[in-house]
């Protein structure tokens, strides 16, 4: 991308000492990267609270007013979320749009939303953010960058009182249409989900941080073990490269398959409005066997990283599921690789033994319940012998007598259903 394009902008901040504010600049920095922004200054004050009207002290806001113009900084970025009051009074003084940490989630978010309904729901998320902000010059500012609104855009530039409360009405409106909207989407995903419930297949989602290499260990298990389709996902490096969950069934070589889920990445301070969205999207974390946390083991900040993992999985309800820590991108490190310590392993994505030690594990937590048995099933119930030569690993088929004798292991639940064509165990 050409340096003309970025928007130069200045990150600010507020160090109130209570969490690792360091990395949470850096973050604010990879964000504004990740909406076209290059950050030409950052300018940080000690507070133990914001100011309530302005954010920053009345001395830290006339000098941010300074280096705006002697930067030529076209928005300013704050780390935290600020009141819509906080913004305007910021407007007020700095002239040029005051973007927040969520304003500038949100715009990120609108920008990746690829399926219907990531759109809807970040269309959602936003409008119930603008709603109290009209006012702001931000406001028609992440509209015109999103631009899209389902029923048309709006204005308020030299919004008058009467304007805002039409605007307010035009917004509700259409907060309403994006709702009904998305209960029409959801129930087609929701019947899509019910299938896959059908199969019974143990479901393993890979979660954590954005731009751990999620998708990348998703696209090398798929290469090896994808079934049907083998369709890839999107790699990026970037921040959100991921907004939908894909799902994709991988069978390894004893013929057991699992669903494997790639979801959406985490950021720290995520705002309320998107929580929601993030809950229908990371459905199948929530229902997953297993769970895989994927870490980038190259940052500095993995620490935080994963304790960011750790609260977004608390934040939208997903229970305490067995899970399995894999450092990535362990090539950029001194670390040897691929390596295991109990539930947790070293790898690089991009290395044939770190994928066979990531699947070792996995089938290790994922299989546990299987047990190996020697079926007897009459020949008028041909639709188990089909069952069982989808869903378990058949590993020989005699026909006999009375009946096809399968030798197979299958999963606890499957070998307590058809405990009585077992011949032996
Ligand atoms: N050097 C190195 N780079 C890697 C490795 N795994 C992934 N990457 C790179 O890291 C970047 C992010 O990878 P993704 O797979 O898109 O990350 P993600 O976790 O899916 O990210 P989001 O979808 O944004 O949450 C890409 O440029 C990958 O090529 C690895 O093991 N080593
Ligand atoms: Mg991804």
């Amino acid at each position: 991308m050409e340096n003309s394009e970025l928007v130069p902008v200045i990150n600010i901040g507020l160090n109130t000492g209570r969490y690792n504010f360091d990395y949470a600049m850096e973050e604010l920095k990879a964000l504004s990267q990740a909406n076209n922004m290059t950050v030409i200054e950052t300018i940080v004050q000690n507070l133990s609270q914001p100011i309530a009207g302005t954010y920053f002290g009345t001395g830290k806001v006339e000098e941010l007013r300074d280096v705006v113009v002697d930067t030529g900084a076209e928005i300013v970025v704050a780390n935290d979320e600020l009141t819509p009051s906080q913004i305007r009074n910021l407007e007020n003084v700095v002239k040029v749009p005051v973007m927040d940490r969520t304003g500038l989630i949100l715009a990120i978010f609108a920008n990746r939303a690829q399926s219907r309904e990531a759109k809807l729901q970040v269309e959602l998320a936003k409008l119930q953010y603008q709603m109290p902000r009209l006012h702001t010059a931000m406001n028609q500012r992440l509209d015109q960058q999103t631009g899209t609104s389902a029923g048309g855009g709006f204005t308020n530039r030299g919004a008058g009182e009467a304007q805002v409360e039409l605007n307010r009405r035009t917004i509700q409106r259409q907060i309403n249409h994006v709702r009904h909207e998305l209960k029409e989407v959801n129930k087609s995903a929701e019947v899509k989900r019910q299938q896959r419930e059908r199969v019974q297949l143990p479901n393993v989602a890979l979660i954590g941080y954005t731009n751990a290499g999620k998708s990348t260990i998703m696209n090398e298990l798929i290469k090896r073990f994808g079934m049907n389709d083998d369709k890839q996902v999107m790699v990026k490096n970037m921040l959100f490269a991921t907004l939908d969950t894909s799902v994709r069934q991988l069978q390894f070589e004893d013929t057991k398959k699992l669903l494997l889920s790639d979801t959406v990445g985490f950021v720290s301070q995520l705002p309320t409005t998107l929580v929601e969205a993030f809950k229908s999207t990371l459905y199948e974390a929530a229902n997953a066997d297993l769970l895989v946390q994927v870490v980038d083991y190259s940052s500095p900040n993995r620490i935080d990283m994963m304790s960011t993992t750790k609260q977004t999985l608390n934040e939208i309800g997903v229970p305490d599921l067995p899970m399995v820590t894999v450092y990535n991108k362990a090539d950029l490190t001194d670390s040897d690789y691929p390596s295991r310590a109990g539930d947790e392993i070293v790898v690089s994505a991009k290395d044939p033994a770190s994928i066979d030690l990531l699947v070792d594990v996995i089938r290790e937590k994922v299989f546990k319940n299987y047990v190996k048995a020697t079926f007897l099933i009459p020949f008028d119930r041909g639709d188990l012998v089909s069952y069982l030569n989808e869903h378990a690993s058949v590993t020989g088929t005699d026909y006999l007598a009375d009946g096809t004798q399968l030798d197979a292991e299958v999963t606890d639940i499957d070998f307590q259903r058809l405990q009585k064509f077992v011949v032996e165990k």
